[in-house]
Parts: C-alpha cells; sequence; structure tokens
C-alpha cells in the first residue's frame, strides 16, 4: 500500500509531523493498527538501521527517525491495545545497564498495559539491583528486560542472579527480549521466558499471569 511506503520514507527522514500525519490518515482509511506498524514504521526504522550499520547515517539521524517512530506509535497506542481478556498482574519493565534503546521496550510495555497489567516502567539503563529492588518494592509477577546491543545484554544474567540471591527467584518470572537475545540465550542465563515481540510478550505475560 502506498501510503504504509510514504510512512517508512517519512519515518527515515525523522519528519514526526509527517509520519503522524500519514499514521492517522491510514487509521482513518481503515488501516489495521499492526500493520500500519509491521508493514509501515517497523520497515523504515530497519532501513535506518542498516544504513546506520554502514555508516551511510550518523546517531542524530538515527535519534530524529526514533522520534519519529516515537510520536507514530503513539497515534497507534489506542488500536493496538486489544479490548478482551484481560488479566491481573504486575510487571517491571526496562532496558538493562549501559543500553538506551527504549522503542521496543516500549511497545511492550503498551501491550502489556493493553492487557491490563500495571506495569512500572523504569526506562533505560536499569541495572539488575534496580530491576529486583522495584520487584520486591511492587510485589511484581514479572521482571521484563529488553536489551538491543550484544555488549549490554549479559545484564540480563545478573538479574537472574541478583533474584535468586534477594531470594524472590521462585516468586517472580523473568522475561527476556530485544534483537541479540535468543531462546538458547534465555536458557542459558535461566530467565523463563523469551519473547521474540511485544505481541508475544503480551501472550507470555496473560498465561504467567492467569496461573
Ligand atoms: Co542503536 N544500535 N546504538 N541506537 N540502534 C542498534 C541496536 C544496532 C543493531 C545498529 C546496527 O549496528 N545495525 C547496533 C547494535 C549492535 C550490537 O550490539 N549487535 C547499535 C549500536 C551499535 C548503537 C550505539 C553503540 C552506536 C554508537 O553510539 N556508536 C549506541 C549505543 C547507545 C547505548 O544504548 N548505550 C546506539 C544508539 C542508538 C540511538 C540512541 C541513536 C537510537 C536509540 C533511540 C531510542 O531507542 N530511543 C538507536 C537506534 C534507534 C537503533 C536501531 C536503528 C533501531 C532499534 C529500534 O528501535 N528498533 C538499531 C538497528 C536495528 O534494530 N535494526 C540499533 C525498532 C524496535 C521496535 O525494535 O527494539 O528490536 P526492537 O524491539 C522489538 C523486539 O526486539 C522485541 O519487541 C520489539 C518488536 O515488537 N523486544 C522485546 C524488545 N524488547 C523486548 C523485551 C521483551 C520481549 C520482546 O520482553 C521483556
Amino acid at each position: 500500500m502506498e501510503i504504509l511506503k510514504e510512512i517508512s520514507a517519512y519515518l527515515q527522514q525523522g519528519r514526526a509531523p509527517k509520519v503522524k500525519a500519514l499514521v492517522q490518515e491510514a487509521i482513518d482509511a481503515g488501516i489495521a493498527a499492526n500493520v500500519i506498524l509491521e508493514e509501515g514504521l517497523l520497515p523504515g526504522m530497519s532501513i535506518v538501521g542498516d544504513k546506520f550499520k554502514n555508516n551511510e547515517v550518523f546517531v542524530p539521524e538515527v535519534l530524529i527517525a526514533a522520534r519519529a517512530m516515537n510520536q507514530g506509535v503513539a497515534i497507534l497506542k489506542p488500536y493496538l491495545v486489544e479490548e478482551g481478556v484481560k488479566a491481573k498482574g504486575t510487571a517491571v519493565i526496562g532496558t538493562v545497564k549501559g543500553d538506551l534503546h527504549d522503542i521496543g521496550k516500549n511497545l511492550v510495555k503498551m501491550m502489556l498495559e493493553g492487557k491490563g497489567l500495571s506495569v512500572i516502567d523504569l526506562g533505560v539503563d536499569v541495572s539488575a539491583e534496580q530491576f529486583v529492588a522495584a520487584a520486591i518494592e511492587n510485589n511484581a509477577d514479572l521482571i521484563c528486560c529488553s536489551a538491543l546491543l550484544t555488549t549490554t545484554m549479559n545484564e540480563m544474567k545478573a538479574v537472574v542472579e541478583k533474584a535468586t540471591a534477594d531470594g524472590i527467584r521462585d516468586k517472580v518470572t523473568i522475561m527476556v527480549g530485544g534483537a541479540p537475545i535468543t531462546q538458547q540465550y534465555c536458557d542459558s542465563i535461566g530467565a523463563d521466558y523469551y519473547a521474540p515481540d511485544a505481541a508475544s510478550a503480551s501472550d507470555i505475560a496473560i498465561r504467567v499471569c492467569a496461573e
């Protein structure tokens, strides 16, 4: 669809007002929110990522593209969070220590809230100590860790270890995700679940809270 290509193109240019207007236009035209996300916004961000890798664009351009992405997602939020089964439970979420990427984490948060969970967002650059302290303080059912960098993902192992050391490992479910994370990595650090995307993360969360 032409409009989805336009959304992708304007996102790559970091033109947030245009992205917002087109996302709204696409919604008004009856295109499903998940299609706008998956075939418009995400491919745009992925192209920016490839260019970033190849040194064709640099941090400032990536940042303005990320801002456009976040603003587009904000318009989609009420449409992405489906009505229906609502879980009761509390999740603590954050991007691990040393890592400032928050777009994926914000998507996961949005989907969890959409399923009725109460979500405590610790933001970015969150240490294992902070994850576990917040889980204890809020009597959380889930700790959700996001990582986008291979250099920082090992903080997830520290979260599992800290939860064990502080005696809450059997009370809290630890879910991990983010581009470099795999099921194998999840198993190797002793976390409970790996989710490849925000929708699967919310499906897992709802299952955990129903148990
Ligand atoms: Co950075 N960056 N970045 N970056 N950046 C990547 C991740 C990179 C792959 C780019 C590349 O080289 N191709 C690369 C990492 C390489 C690696 O480690 N293997 C990289 C690098 C190297 C860096 C810097 C080191 C660059 C530098 O300064 N030299 C630096 C690090 C800063 C830091 O964090 N300390 C850096 C900085 C930045 C910006 C600040 C400019 C910006 C972030 C802005 C922001 O987030 N507010 C940025 C961006 C935007 C990217 C790319 C282009 C896009 C990431 C993104 O938002 N994707 C990225 C390249 C790429 O991914 N193609 C790149 C869209 C988002 C929806 O996807 O986060 O994967 P994602 O989330 C998905 C799933 O992974 C999953 O759900 C989402 C989809 O539904 N998911 C979970 C995520 N968390 C989950 C948690 C769950 C479950 C599922 O359960 C708890």
